[in-house]
């Protein structure tokens, strides 16, 4: 457990709730002192490596492991031939787990990459060239490669997906002018710098695992159920994390491996994932396809959206990466259809990234639009503007606030949109075609219950403690800024406690809800902390405070007064220290006082049970933005930069501004990578996904990103929040890919519908 001592930055102001403070973690990670999951010095530790299918569909014949056996330093290989003992695990949502054993190296292989067998030596080098001299046989079968495979098909449609009202078709077809058009993206992944992997350790029947994750009780749950403990006998420690954006929600197959290893040797286990193998060990975001049709008055009046959209998943498990997740909320139109299908094909199961379903679905809406812009021969931000949402049209329910108008006007204003002329390659700068295009994004307010704990310790620090993570975005110091305003303590004073499953539940580091799940608790529980010091001071024999009549007392700076100034005044330690205590712990959580039974909490701190969606009240609350990109393509070449983006913002109230701005530009980064750079690619013949490395997935690069304007304009949220925020770390990206495809579009003439827009593609 790391106890984190913040440093103040700037003035005194901003160790407050809106304060600029620095990151406190930050500086721990770029000088090396910060532990990641895999440095732990864990005493006789044993290393595991993976050998993973070179097939795409079919059955694990025979696996000769004598050679492998017989190399030095080699303690145990696991195969499909090994009973690991495991039992299946129940969802995310809180399901049961299904009465039925867990295979995590299958016989069956289900995709290329699929991990089907393990070598644990005393070190990593023996076990790494023992993985080499494995043989497998397959019997191999018939596989779909991927959604371009004409063995594909049509896949199934989610019912629960399928969203309409009024009559879409017909007003499609009475509408003075459509356009329709189909949009792809690729897969794509996560790319941490932290890959994964875990050191598991065994002491009896108690289970430690080091591995970094955004969610520990989750995790440590899912864990306990492939085992068969009790919960309480897992721990999952992880205080430092390089990144997650959505890949570390859950224990995966190699997890399961690496455990089931340090059992069998009774030896703590270390399991570093290659980063070729980070690629099929989790899915990355679906590759998806969308059909949009849209109708319109010959003056911009939006009369019908039609949406059909597809996505990847895997031939084991129903994953929707929602084309139309984004679609129905951001314009006003009376007739509105829209579908998903999933498409089973060998891959690993696609997962989470950074603004899951409202991505994908933002590129095709907003591309879509900006199609229809040119249609009539309108302002893009004209068309938005006139066809502005002024409620929420597919709950029918008023928005909480939606901010979207004066992201539009105001990033507009900033951007110098209105010196636009409209034509297509009317812009350029001497061989250089120069575009400006706009994409909307949004993601929803998503809530859930935590818990947290404050300790006043005898030398008068204070300690937030919760098993909430900080993967980069910012827990730490939000928490310590949270407590210091609502308990009336500086922030130098604060330490915080984070990233074991120990400590106090938490919800998910997972669709942007953790920072006001969190701040929520930290802040009911700071103010409980204040209200019993200070009952404590009024009563307490020993208190200077007790004999001077007053019923209540100030705590401000750290000291404890009397509200008038006029008679004691006592830091927290002398105040501790005059009570005779050597802690005061206060511990509190967000969930009804009608569910508080140990079941109630046990539901909300390690399953989704008890999240609440965006519209699950009286409101629709959604975080929202609008992106404006400039590019410019090289008229010989083809090749595009994004040379300027300005972006604005309505995500409520900012706990800490420079860490939004962070969050902010983060994700337009990984737009930008997305628009222009990052694709996997699927070899044909195997399924494999070939460019599974940092050499040959793309990502962008300092040199890639030009100055990021944002903005924001958002006003606090009370409904949204305890604190009035609204979610930050994954609307960024939402939008930025279809204002980069627009501004292309702009400068060039060419509408590239499918992701990236690489430089072949325009010539
Ligand atoms: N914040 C704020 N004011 C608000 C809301 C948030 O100051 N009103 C700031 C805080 O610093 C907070 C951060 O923004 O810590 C993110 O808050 P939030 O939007 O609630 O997101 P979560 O804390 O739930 O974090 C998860 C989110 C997701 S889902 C992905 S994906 C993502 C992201 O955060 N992955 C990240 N940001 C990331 N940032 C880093 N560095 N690494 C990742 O892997
Ligand atoms: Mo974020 S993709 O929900 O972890």
């Amino acid at each position: 457990m790391t106890i984190m001592v913040p440093r103040k930055h700037g003035d005194a102001s901003d160790g407050m709730v809106g304060g600029r403070l620095s990151r406190f973690e930050g500086n721990l990670k770029v000088t090396g002192a910060a532990t990641y999951a895999l440095e732990y010095p864990t005493e006789g530790v044993v290393h595991a490596v993976l050998v993973q299918s070179t097939i795409a569909a079919g059955k694990v014949v025979a696996v000769d492991i004598s050679r492998a056996s017989a190399m030095p330093g080699v303690l145990l290989v696991l195969t499909p031939e090994d009973d690991l003992g495991l039992r299946a695990a129940g969802d995310w949502a809180g399901t049961a787990p299904k009465d039925e054993a867990y295979y995590p190296l299958p016989r069956n292989v289900q995709f290329n990459g699929q991990s089907i067998a393990a070598v644990i030596a005393e070190s990593r080098e023996q076990a790494a060239e023992a993985a080499r001299l494995i043989t497998v046989s397959y019997e191999e079968t018939a596989s779909v490669k991927d959604l371009e495979d004409p063995a594909a098909g049509e896949g199934k449609m989610m019912g629960n997906l399928t969203v309409g009202w009024g009559d879409a078709e017909a007003a499609l077809a009475a509408s003075d002018v459509t356009i329709e058009a189909e949009y792809r993206t690729p897969r794509e992944y996560h790319v941490a710098m932290e890959p994964h992997g875990l050191i598991a350790r065994w002491e009896g029947d108690q289970l430690t695992i080091w591995e970094p994750s955004q969610w520990s009780h989750g995790m440590a749950r899912m864990y306990a159920e492939w085992f068969s403990l009790p919960l309480e006998n897992v721990r999952i420690i992880s205080p430092f994390i390089g990144g997650g954006f959505g890949s570390k929600g859950q224990p995966l197959a190699f997890g399961a491996v690496a455990v089931a290893a340090a059992k069998k040797l009774g030896r703590p286990v270390k399991l570093a994932v290659t980063r070729p193998q980070n690629f099929t060990s989790y899915g990355g975001r679906a590759a998806t396809r969308q059909k949009i049709a849209l109708g319109a008055t010959k003056d911009g009046i939006l009369q019908a959206i039609v949406h059909r959209g597809y996505s990847e998943t895997s031939v084991y498990a129903d994953y929707a990466e929602q084309t139309g997740a984004a679609t129905p909320v951001l314009y006003k139109v009376e007739n509105y259809s829209s579908e998903h299908r999933i498409v089973p094909v060998n891959t690993v199961t696609p997962g989470a990234l950074r603004g899951p379903g409202k991505n994908p679905s933002s590129y095709g809406i907003e591309s879509a639009m900006e199609e229809l812009a040119y249609a009539l021969g309108m302002d893009p931000l004209e068309l938005r503007l006139k066809n502005y949402a002024d409620h929420d049209y597919q709950s029918g329910k008023p928005w909480s606030t939606r901010r979207l108008r004066e992201a539009l006007t105001e990033g507009a204003a900033a951007f110098g949109w209105e010196k636009r002329s409209h034509e297509p390659r009317s812009m350029r700068d001497g061989n250089t075609l120069i575009g400006w295009g706009i994409g909307c994004g949004t993601f929803p307010v998503i809530r859930a219950p935590s818990e947290a704990m404050i300790r006043i310790l005898k030398n008068g620090r204070v300690e937030v403690v919760s098993g909430s993570i900080d993967m980069g975005q910012g827990t730490y110091t939000i928490l310590a800024q949270t407590a210091s305003e609502a308990l009336g303590v500086p922030v130098d004073q604060i330490d915080v406690l984070l990233g074991d499953s120990r400590l106090p539940g938490s919800a998910i580091a997972g669709g942007s809800m953790l920072a006001g799940s969190i701040t929520g608790a930290v802040h009911k529980t700071a103010v409980a902390a204040r209200d019993e010091l200070i009952g404590l001071a009024l009563s307490e024999a020993g208190s200077p405070f007790r004999d001077t009549g007053a019923n209540t007392l100030s705590l401000a700076a750290g000291r404890v007064s009397l509200p008038r100034d006029d008679g004691p005044s006592l830091s927290l330690a002398e105040l501790m220290t005059a009570l005779g205590r050597d802690t005061l712990e206060i511990r509190r959580n967000t969930l009804s006082d009608d569910a508080q039974t140990a079941e109630d909490q046990r539901r909300a701190w390690t399953t989704m049970a008890k999240v609440m969606g965006p519209t699950m009240g009286e409101f629709s609350m959604h975080s929202w933005c609008a992106h404006f990109a400039e590019v410019r393509v090289d008229e010989d070449f083809g090749t595009v930069r994004v040379s300027r983006m300005v972006s604005a913002f309505d995500c409520g109230r900012l706990y800490n501004p420079k860490m939004v701005e962070s969050q902010w530009r983060g994700g337009i980064i990984m737009g930008v990578g997305q628009a222009l750079l990052e694709e996997g690619i699927v070899d044909a013949r195997n399924g494999r996904t070939i460019n599974n490395n940092v050499g040959d997935y793309l990502v962008p690069t300092n040199s890639d990103i030009p100055d990021l304007q944002v903005i924001s304009v958002g006003v606090p949220d009370l409904n949204a929040s305890a604190l009035g925020g609204k979610g930050v770390g994954e609307v960024g990206i939402v939008g930025v890919a279809p204002a980069i495809a627009n501004a292309v579009f702009h400068a060039t003439g060419k509408r590239v519908r499918d992701l990236p827009i690489t430089l072949e593609k325009l010539i």
